[in-house]
């Protein structure tokens, strides 16, 4: 019997798959749940067990689930950070436990020694591009209300710094009102609400969100005003998740810069390389995002929908 014990107990660890710890932000916006869903679905096709935590966008719960991927020794772990800050004791830890850290989306404030790469998109171009089409589609003075994304992310720091380099070029269009609103949809309404009983509605030329939820409840904010969101606010904003799409075909939001939420194949692919000895890999792996108008936004719909 123990002959066949450890025999079972080879055959099993030699069949073993690969185990894969992922602490994921949360389920804040659309775009996010895409890329949690693409996550799932790339590991199941690849025979990767997951160990999925959503961490409710606060980052003691991330932590916690790292601290618990390396208790399980899982083969890999992959972070898709909340903030950038507060990261370097447990990925020491992961590093004292030779377990390879993948970052995903957001960036970190740590050495890039305790982590084997980030895949992520170039938030400052999208916030470049997002400005480049308002200069390109105003004319004259433009006051702009801004929904900032979470305090502390990446994606909110760079995204404003992109859009500011560029506006800080045109001195008749301003930022007036800047506020975070989470990047979600109900704190995007409920800060548009604030924004339009704080200004004259009418003298509100565009809304620069950080992603299309927060953009999405500011629309619902701006029609209750009265006003037509899409022509007499002009709707800018980041992640191009479906919702959206069908907003800009039905006229009431104008561009999105695309964020690619199908991390799974290139994160597992690192994890698969390195795991096979391959010790050639890039601290930094780039996704690319284009922008999309009204011109294209049916097509685009019915193409993310089918
Ligand atoms: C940016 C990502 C942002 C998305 C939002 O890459 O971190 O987080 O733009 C999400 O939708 O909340």
């Amino acid at each position: 019997t123990f002959t066949m014990m450890s025999l079972l107990l080879f055959s099993h660890s030699a069949m073993a798959e690969t185990v894969v710890g992922f602490a994921q932000v949360g389920s804040e916006s659309g775009w996010r749940t895409n890329f949690s869903n693409d996550m799932r679905d790339e590991a199941t096709r690849r025979g990767i067990t997951l160990k999925f935590a959503d961490s409710q966008q606060q980052q003691a719960n991330q932590i916690r689930a790292v601290r618990t991927f390396i208790a399980m020794r899982v083969d890999a772990i992959v972070v898709a950070p909340v903030v950038e800050t507060g990261w370097t004791p447990i990925l020491r830890q992961a590093q004292r436990s030779n377990i390879p850290v993948i970052i995903l989306d957001r960036n970190i404030r740590a050495d890039e020694d305790l982590y084997l790469t980030r895949i992520a998109s170039d938030f400052v171009e999208e916030g470049v591009k997002a400005a480049e089409w308002l200069v390109d589609n105003v004319q004259g003075e433009c006051r702009v209300v801004e929904l900032q994304g979470t305090v502390g992310s990446t994606a909110a720091i760079d995204r404003g710094t992109g859009f500011n380099r560029v506006i800080d070029a045109h001195d008749r269009i301003s930022i007036v009102r800047s506020q975070t609103a989470e990047f979600t949809r109900n704190r995007g309404k409920e800060v548009m609400e604030n924004f339009l009983r704080a200004e004259d509605p009418r003298s509100i030329c565009a809304l620069w969100a950080h992603n299309d939820e927060m953009a999405l409840g500011a629309i619902q904010a701006i029609r209750e005003a009265g006003l037509r969101p899409g022509q007499d606010i002009r709707i800018i904003s980041v992640d191009g998740i479906p919702d959206y799409f069908l907003a800009m075909a039905n006229g009431v939001a104008n561009v999105t810069v695309e964020l690619d939420p199908h991390l799974g194949a290139p994160t597992y692919d690192v994890i698969q390389r390195y795991l096979s000895g391959d010790t050639d890999i890039p601290k930094l792996i780039r996704t690319t995002g284009d922008v999309f108008t009204q011109a294209t936004a049916e097509e685009e719909y019915q193409r993310r929908t089918q």
